[in-house]
């Protein structure tokens, strides 16, 4: 008794899928209120609701488009309207997992299942007309005046109707079911969300219409000359003003053209005319080509600055406004992003029209993922069995049928995540033959037999080299004339760099390997956005809601959070560092100016080059540097325009900003920038002292001669500077009361730091040896006249292994010096579980000030956060932040607000004296109002209290932040080393 809802086959009665089109025939939108039921299984509010006589006042009102799981209405026990959000017959989020029993093509006789109804009215004059959905998920059946018109699946793609519509009201009844057979096809990862949830158009159809157009418009990079072919379904003239053409569909014409490309999105307005119809075109020539093994565009090799963007917004889903795709397009191309990996689903149409305008390359990608077969070691994978064939091809014709005349797509993917199987040649066949202008795209068969590219997710950096050098492993088991012609291929990097919480680390890395080798046709981080939804405490409190906030089986919890951008769209700290990977202009400030242009098409002439001296924050010296307009692809030197080597801390910033205002952003904008550094000043050099030498290894420190042991329970004033005797930290420094420092090791926690699991959680191995559980112990207070020496061991809880230290303190004018130095004793490995390594993810001190500061100020990088491996994209130079904006407010709270290469930093506040911090050279800061115990505690970010207290951590070093979340294990040389390690810093407080 299966339904057709659990039926291999796409769908019945639809109309043959084309191109996506503006024309002069009327549209009437049926987006709007419609009447809704909810019902639990397929079965629906029954079979009247198609009529014209059911009465439906008693229904909900339910926006279209829409994912009814966000929205407001009667739940099915009855009572009051209200939203699903939270609750399990809500939004449910998994990554790989299907939310149903793995047993396509059938689904559980539990099925939410919405029906829907409109009543509309269609003017006199139409002669007939078509009924277009552009998306509902995850299967819909429609009726039209009570007449059953088919029913589709195929979520994120088209579905048309011929539609007999009548003068005046005509009704309208969908039914969509939440689960079905095409469900085993969507297993991306992402949140479940059915409903009618893209526009619904009645478009009208007059005799001599044009069915499909297929634009087909090459560019000759060695004669600059274009070739447009308009193929029409129907009789039909081609016109472009602009280029002289006038011609019937079918014909070719060859003239002189600026071709299309992201930097450049040159396109010529043309019309397409038939007997019925006005179709207009927005035409841009380009040629896509696979030569020697790389991939170009008009004759240049083409690299991605890519990123992997999913359709996202935290109150309605997928479902976007336009204004929202800009939003997207313009923070991109801000972000020097160039390129959309669609994943993992052709997106609402009218994005891929806005990447033409605005300039985007785009993989567009099928809606096809069966991931979830993974938990049937692919056994029962559709793409390998026949029965699902149709299904698979159809939602692939539908893919390329309707944008294929869109320029800014350059690859078509045949589908994400989906193992092997023959469906993949057919798919590739046909999309070869329909669409030879394209390569395609299949990341998951290792033979890479049904695709244009080699091609991986989430290589270390070693392998990405390797590969860039063409000296990868083969895969294992692939035949040797698959491997030869592998071996042939671009690669192109369709996700890396998890940008998962705090992070990615790395881009700058990768980048440097992408630039250095033809192979590597780019990449796409994973991914745009995060998938938060807004959402409120019993108490009112907003939060962001992810997968852990619903209960549910199973479900990805955080996972559903790896953006470049938060849910709502507002920057992360990892866009700002993409930024400067992707920066398409290089800017090298050394002897001389250097300026290389890395674009693919434009030269720089809508560029201004402007330079600014900063000594302490302010401009000292500023000009425009006269450069002639670089070609792409090259680079010239000019001359320096500022000696910077009789200004220590001076700061020399040479930026490639807009001339002119653009679509994307008003003029002054900066796309590239480079800096030089003066040399730091060096803070005066302490007076001679008594103070013992300081190279012994601190867990031998031997008394010197004149050592006064202080007696316990008193206080020891060294300068400006008053101990406690006992524990042998510091209560004073001039006027400020203070506490600290505790020798610090430990970190909250970021996303990739608990990995991907068991074996790359460093966190788990954390939470097991007691990082956060450590405990202080003091062994000697020694004093002389103007120094301090106090020595002890830094321990977890439960284990034998930690740190001993000595902290070193000096008079030093009016403030006071200290040289630390840490050795690691003890085994540091996590016995008795696994016996991992424990890495140390900081090396500092940690102070508690009184909560009266609220601002800092500080030479470094900035003004955002900064770790070693994701800093090139803050500047240096003198940055100055409230407490408060020190802060990211990751949706998940963990480690964030480091600054690396501080020079020093002074913190102020109302009733509190200035405190100062002086590097010798360099040190890593965070200040906050919580400990990072409390920012490893909680769950979210209302959770976090002020404690009353100021909490700084002055360190020598942080673990950098990775991508292990999915992705390689952090590189060597961005942990902290476990070895013997000193550091300087003064203190000083006015
Ligand atoms: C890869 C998926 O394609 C993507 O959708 C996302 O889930 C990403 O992982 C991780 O966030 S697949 C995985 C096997 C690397």
């Amino acid at each position: 008794m299966a339904g057709y809802w659990e039926s291999t086959a796409p769908g019945r009665g639809r109309r043959a899928p084309r191109a996506e089109a503006v024309s002069d025939a009327r549209v009437l939108s049926l987006n709007g209120s419609w009447r809704f039921r909810l019902s639990p299984t397929a079965a629906g509010s029954g079979e009247e609701f198609v009529g014209e006589d059911f009465d439906d006042s008693g229904w909900d009102a339910m926006p279209v488009p829409s994912h009814w799981v966000l929205e407001e209405f009667t739940p099915l026990a009855g009572g009051p309207p209200r939203s699903m959000r939270g609750t399990a017959e809500g939004p449910l989020y998994t990554n790989t997992a299907y939310p149903i029993p793995l047993d396509a093509p059938r689904v559980s006789t539990e099925n939410p299942t919405g029906d829907y109804r409109l009543v509309f009215d269609v003017p006199a004059d139409w002669e007939s007309a078509v009924l277009r959905f552009q998306g509902v998920d995850s299967c819909a059946k429609v009726w039209l005046n009570g007449v059953e018109l088919g029913w589709s699946m195929g979520s994120r793609l088209p579905f048309e109707f011929d539609a007999a519509v009548v003068p005046g009201p005509n009704l309208l009844a969908v039914r969509v079911h939440r689960w079905s057979a095409g469900t085993y096809l969507e297993d991306q990862d992402m949140w479940w969300l059915p409903g009618i949830f893209r526009d619904v158009e009645l478009i009208e159809r007059r005799a001599g219409a044009i069915d499909d157009h297929f634009v087909h418009a090459d560019f000759d990079a060695r004669t600059g000359m274009g070739a447009l072919r308009v193929d029409a379904t129907a009789e039909a003239i081609v016109e472009v003003p602009e280029l002289g053409i006038r011609m019937p569909a079918g014909e070719t014409a060859r003239v002189p053209v600026e071709p299309w490309s992201a930097d450049a999105p040159r396109l010529y307005s043309g019309t397409l005319t038939s007997a019925g119809e006005v179709v207009q075109l927005a035409i841009g020539f380009r040629r896509v080509e696979i030569r020697d093994g790389v991939f170009e565009v008009n004759g240049r090799p083409l690299t991605f600055r890519g990123v992997n963007r999913h359709e996202h917004h935290p109150d309605t889903g997928r479902t976007l406004s336009r204004a929202t795709m800009i939003e997207d397009i313009v923070l991109m191309k801000r972000a020097n992003i160039d390129a959309v990996r669609t994943s993992h689903y052709p997106p609402h149409p009218e994005f891929l029209r806005l990447c033409d305008e605005y300039g985007l390359w785009v993989v567009v990608e099928c809606d096809l993922e069966t991931h979830g077969f993974i938990y049937d070691g692919w056994a029962t994978n559709p793409p390998d069995d026949p029965a699902w064939r149709e299904a698979i091809l159809d939602r692939m014709r539908r893919t390329v049928e309707r944008d294929k005349n869109r320029p800014s797509v350059v690859i078509w993917s045949l589908g994400n995540e989906s193992g092997t199987g023959e469906a993949f040649a057919g798919l590739e066949r046909w999309t070869r033959e329909r669409d030879p202008s394209r390569p395609v795209l299949y990341e998951r068969d290792p033979s890479y037999r049904n695709s244009d590219f080699y091609s991986l997710m989430y290589p270390s950096l070693e392998l990405l080299e390797h590969i860039g050098r063409g000296e990868e492993p083969a895969p294992e088991g692939i035949d040797e004339t698959d491997e030869a012609r592998r071996r042939g291929l671009p690669f192109l990097l369709i996700e890396y760099a998890h940008a998962m919480g705090n992070g990615p680390g790395s881009l700058q890395d990768y980048w440097a390997i992408m630039d250095a080798h033809p192979r590597l046709c780019g990449g796409f981080v994973w991914e745009w956005i995060d998938h938060g939804f807004s959402a409120r405490t019993a108490e009112g409190v907003p939060f962001i809601m992810h997968g852990d906030d619903v209960e549910y089986e199973p479900r990805g919890g955080r996972f559903s959070l790896h953006g470049l951008v938060f849910s709502d769209r507002t920057p992360t700290p990892g866009l700002v560092e993409l930024a400067k990977a992707y920066a398409p202009i290089s800017i090298r400030v050394g002897a001389e100016v250097e300026i290389a242009n890395a674009r693919h098409s434009a030269d720089t002439s809508d560029l201004a080059f402007r330079w600014a001296v900063e000594i302490d924050g302010r401009v000292a010296e500023s000009g425009t540097l006269a450069v002639e307009p670089v070609p792409a692809g090259a680079s010239l030197t000019v001359p320096l325009p500022f000696d910077l080597s009789a200004s220590p801390d001076a700061v020399l910033t040479v930026e490639a900003a807009l001339a002119a205002d653009g679509s994307w952003a008003p003029a002054g904008h900066v796309v590239a920038w480079g800096q030089a550094v003066a040399e730091p000043v060096r803070a005066s050099t302490s007076p001679a002292s008594t103070a013992p030498a300081s190279t012994a290894p601190a867990s031998a420190v031997s008394a010197p001669g004149e050592t006064a042991r202080a007696p316990a329970g008193t206080d020891i004033a060294i300068g400006a500077a008053v101990f406690d005797a006992t524990t042998g930290r510091m209560r004073r420094l001039g006027a400020l009361e203070l506490d600290g420092p505790w020798l610090d090791l430990h970190r909250a926690p970021t996303e990739n730091d608990h990995g991907q699991g068991d074996l790359n959680d460093i966190a788990s191995v954390w939470r097991k040896t007691g990082a956060d559980r450590l405990r202080h112990r003091t062994d000697s207070v020694d004093a002389g006249a103007d120094w301090l020496r106090v020595t002890g061991r830094t321990a977890p809880t439960s284990h034998p292994h930690g740190v001993e230290w000595q902290m070193l303190w000096r008079a030093d004018g009016d403030g006071i010096a200290l040289e630390t130095t840490v050795d690691f004793v003890g085994p540091w490995r996590d016995t008795p579980y696994m016996h991992r390594d424990i890495w140390v993810p900081r090396v500092g001190l940690l102070f508690s000030l009184p909560g009266g500061y609220d601002a800092a100020r500080w030479w470094g990088r900035g003004p955002g956060e900064t770790y070693v491996d994701s800093c090139e994209g803050s500047r240096r130079g003198v940055f100055a932040r409230t407490i408060e904006e020190l802060q990211v407010d990751y949706p998940v709270p963990q480690e964030n607000g480091n600054h690396i290469e501080t020079r020093w930093l002074e913190l102020s506040g109302s009733w509190v004296p200035n405190l100062r911090v002086d590097g010798r050279p360099e040190f890593d800061f965070t200040a906050r109002r919580w400990t990072s115990f409390d920012l490893q505690r909680a769950a979210k970010p209302h959770e976090l209290v002020d404690t009353g207290r100021v909490w700084l951590n002055i360190d020598h070093r942080q673990q950098g932040l990775g991508s292990a979340s999915v992705g390689p294990a952090l590189p060597e040389r961005y942990r902290v080393p476990r070895e013997r390690t000193t550091w300087s810093v003064r203190l000083s407080s006015v």
